[in-house]
């Protein structure tokens, strides 16, 4: 496979290299592909190094598939250019992710909606992905009706400039801004714009994007997105209510066996999900279960994931897999 990854340099296109390698997806030839600012610099991959190519470089290069993280006004403009030339596009960005002609995909849940005619296939957003990986297996046994979502997201999510802020602000020292208030000591709770309605960009991906990929518009999701200053992944804490009611030991035991979830969840020995475990790994970590005891048929659970890996790089590649392995590609 010739494999463009599209924002080679940035922090999310640096991990899909890592993880392309560390998968070993079949890779015979790699097409880094950047900003005009970065064309001539060099990349590593496999112990080899490649020159980063312009987009237009990067059609001419005709790669079978291209992974997408170089913002969404980027992909408006050139993922349409890769399909037209017969690129299949994983697109990491928010461009395409309510497009109704195009797939919103994590393998694990709905991998099996895709076809060989669809050319640009979207990632969802990190905090949603790591979400509807634990929800889904819960879903198809108890039917979830309302999801109440807040959310502890790392400044990885917002990229290099933010860490450089967390750790400048640790240090003492000058720094660029990549928030309007400082992070170190502090919790923001806005990710994103402020939309009309009161809620964040991030908030609403939450809502719409969950609905798109667990294909039922009937859940009703509600989240409060919130920017702590923490590099290893997301942690989510997320009331679900049922139609049925369940049996937690029943619900661990689904968890257990679920594609991508990795159950943590032993209060004796005060085991439960944390960034600083979850950070490089690629599974999904669920814990701290109980029952909500003020209403019936509900479920208190702790979500955490690394979300440069599975809440971007990692999702983007098994999108690749699974296409690889169908021969969709
Ligand atoms: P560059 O490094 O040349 O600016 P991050 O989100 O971590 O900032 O990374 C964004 C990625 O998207 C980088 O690889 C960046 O390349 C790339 N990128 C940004 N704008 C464009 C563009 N107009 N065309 C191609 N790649 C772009
Ligand atoms: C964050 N979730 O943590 C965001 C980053 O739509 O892919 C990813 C934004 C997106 O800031």
């Amino acid at each position: 496979m010739k494999v463009a990854v599209v924002g080679a340099t940035g922090l999310v296109g640096t991990k899909m290299l890592q993880v392309l390698a560390e998968r070993n997806f079949p890779v015979t030839e790699l097409v880094p592909v950047a900003s005009e600012r970065s064309v001539g610099k060099e990349v590593e991959f496999k112990g080899v190094k490649y020159k980063i190519v312009s987009m237009a470089d990067g059609i001419a290069a005709k790669p079978d598939v291209a992974i997408f993280s170089a913002g969404g006004s980027t992909s408006l403009e050139w993922a349409p250019k890769f399909a037209e030339a017969g690129v299949t596009v994983i697109d990491n960005s928010s461009a395409w992710r309510m497009d109704p002609t195009k797939k919103l995909v994590v393998p694990e849940v709905n991998a099996d909606a895709l076809t060989a005619e669809d050319k640009i296939i979207a990632n969802p957003n990190c905090s949603t992905i790591q979400m509807v990986v634990a929800l889904n297996p819960l879903h198809k046994k108890y039917n979830i009706k309302r999801v109440v979502v807040s959310t502890y997201q790392s400044v990885t999510g917002t990229g290099k400039k933010a860490v450089d802020q967390l750790f400048n602000e640790r240090k003492g020292a000058e720094t660029e801004m990549a928030y309007k208030y400082q992070i170190d000591l502090n919790v923001i709770p806005q990710i994103d714009v402020f939309l009309d309605n009161g809620y964040t960009k991030e908030e609403m991906k939450m809502v719409k994007e969950t609905n798109k990929i667990l294909r039922d518009d009937s859940i009703r999701v509600t989240a409060t997105t919130v920017r702590i200053p923490v590099v290893g992944g997301h942690s989510e804490s997320v009331n679900v209510e049922f139609s049925n009611d369940f049996d937690l030991e029943e619900v661990k035991e689904i968890l257990r066996n679920a594609p991508g979830v990795v159950l943590q969840d032993d209060t004796t020995n005060q085991v439960y999900p944390m960034p600083l475990w979850a950070h490089e790994k690629d599974e999904v970590f669920v814990g701290r279960l109980r029952r909500d005891e003020s209403q019936p048929n509900t479920l208190n659970m702790w979500i955490v994931s690394d979300n440069l890996r599975k809440g971007a790089a990692t999702n983007a590649v098994q999108i690749a897999e699974y296409l690889q392995g169908k021969g969709l590609l």
